[in-house]
């Protein structure tokens, strides 16, 4: 689910912080739930925010501050740059900005929601209002809009809010100065060109693909892990939609709200101009997200081959070996060959802390079976307006390189292991740029399953002449 910000609104707070502004959301009260804890998680220590109350009248009006929230002082700090302000009253177009003039301006506690002097929110945690008919946050009222801090400009508590702080909604956003994306003079990535002879290149050499001929398997299995709505079913699409020969959405893609991926999916790919089944499978999964979330036991029982395809995920209560269709021991046909982390490239530096030591405990499994691994970084085009304009200006672009950068540090993994990828989900056409980078990515992704199966296959050898000295 996106903010509710609109240009008119980023100009007008753009034009008041005094900086061309773009706004990252943090937190949103309906979507991250009403815990002050969970506020302080996802902005403490991330630089200036904008923080901005919708009233069920229809008044919206906020705060600003310049330092970043924090928890240290358990005490009210000053920010001289902070301000208030209010946007529309009942409905209406009025800004006004109230600047400082004296004194402590908010406050820094871990039980406090986003808290102004004269502008609060909640303490500890707050729930809807579901009595009511419209579902509001009851929010706090104390030394509301009193004009102790702030000058409000002859306005009052009423006239900017119906003297009421029942809100619909409450977002935290980042503000960063807007940088228009910078071209580089060389590219961050070698390739190979992007035309249509590079894609017959690629497609061909994927539909050459057979797994290590010794393992007997008739195709590997790639699983795509990561956050609810980062772009995995979109990943199967693109895929899917390439070797179709035309945009297709086979697995359901959704906002990122709940994850439409409630079961474990093993999908094959069939190549249209031959009508061949490709020699890969890619597992789609539900994706993390805090609290409810794939249980890590699921995720050792995926990786070990013990799930069946269709099996339907119980968020709260793991699979055992009475599940349906439990492979009781499963063979390396079965096993998962390589896993592929999926990352929002637009949301990798705000990972909140719960999802990043998820996927951490992820890493962990994966590493402890020796199964290799890497990452996609889709949404590129949400960060960088050249990529968003020409795909193709990916290893050109500043911001892409450095979200990869990024990327490669969070899951300590190389560099060249993080690809770029953007998906298919408003075009009508396929895009000979967007084929290249999805198929680099998932011919990387074969040969790390092949590099997998190597190792089980010398382990089996091993194993074998091990057998043979005890005969
Ligand atoms: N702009 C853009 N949107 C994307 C991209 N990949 C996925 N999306 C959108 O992100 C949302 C969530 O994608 P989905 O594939 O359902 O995520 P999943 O929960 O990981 O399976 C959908 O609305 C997609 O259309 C991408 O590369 N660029
Ligand atoms: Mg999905």
């Amino acid at each position: 689910m996106d903010g509710l910000l609109t240009c008119k609104i980023k100009t007008q707070l753009s034009h008041w912080i005094g900086k061309d502004s773009q706004f990252i959301l943090l937190y949103k009260l309906s979507r991250d739930g009403g815990s002050a804890k969970k506020f302080h998680d996802v902005c403490d220590n991330k630089g200036p925010t904008v923080t901005i109350y919708y009233n069920t009248d229809n008044n919206v009006y906020g705060g600003y501050l310049s330092d970043s929230w924090r928890t240290f002082r358990s005490n009210y700090s000053t920010d001289n740059a902070a301000f208030l302000y209010k946007l529309y009253t009942t409905g209406n177009w009025k800004p006004v900005k109230f600047p400082h003039i004296q004194g402590e301006t908010h406050l820094e506690k871990i039980s406090s929601g986003p808290w102004f002097y004269s502008l609060p929110s909640f303490q500890t945690s707050i729930k809807v209002d579901e009595k009511s008919l419209s579902n509001f946050y009851s929010l706090s009222t104390s030394d509301f809009f009193d004009g102790q801090r702030f000058d409000m400009k002859g306005e009052t508590a009423q006239s900017v809010a119906n003297a009421h702080n029942n809100v619909t909604d409450l977002e935290v956003y980042l503000v960063k100065e807007f940088l228009p994306d910078e071209e580089l003079q060389s590219p961050w990535r070698d390739s190979k060109g992007w035309n249509l002879q590079v894609v017959q290149e690629l497609k061909d050499s994927i539909a050459s693909y057979e797994p290590l001929e010794e393992m007997k398997i008739p195709e590997v299995n790639i699983l795509l892990i990561g956050q609810v709505g980062a772009g995995k079913s979109s990943f199967l699409n693109t895929i899917n939609s390439i070797f179709k020969g035309e945009i297709s959405f086979r697995a359901c893609t959704g906002g990122a709200e709940n994850s439409l991926t409630q079961k474990f999916h093993k999908l094959l790919v069939r190549d249209l101009s031959t009508k061949k089944y490709l020699r890969f499978r890619i597992c789609d999964t539900s994706g993390v997200k805090e609290g409810a979330t794939i249980i890590n036991e699921d995720i050792g029982f995926i990786l070990d081959g013990h799930l069946p395809n269709q099996y339907k995920f119980e968020l709260d209560s793991g699979a055992s070996t009475k599940t349906p269709g439990f492979v009781k021991e499963p063979t390396v046909k079965e096993k998962i060959h390589v896993v592929v982390f999926i990352i929002d490239g637009s949301n990798v530096s705000f990972l909140s802390k719960d999802v990043v030591k998820k996927l951490k405990e992820i890493k962990s499994l994966v590493i402890e079976r020796g199964i290799p691994h890497l990452v996609f970084l889709t949404k590129i085009d949400e960060i960088c307006e050249l990529v968003s304009d020409d795909v193709s200006k990916v290893y050109k672009s500043k911001t892409v390189r450095d979200a990869v950068n990024r990327a490669a540090d969070l899951f300590a993994i190389p560099r060249s292991n993080v690809l770029p990828v953007k998906n298919y989900e408003k075009e009508h056409e396929l895009q000979t740029s967007i084929n290249i980078l999805a198929l680099l990515a998932l011919r990387k992704s074969l040969m790390f399953a092949d590099d997998f199966l190597e190792n089980q296959c010398e382990l089996k050898q091993e194993n074998m002449e091990a057998l043979n000295k005890q005969d």
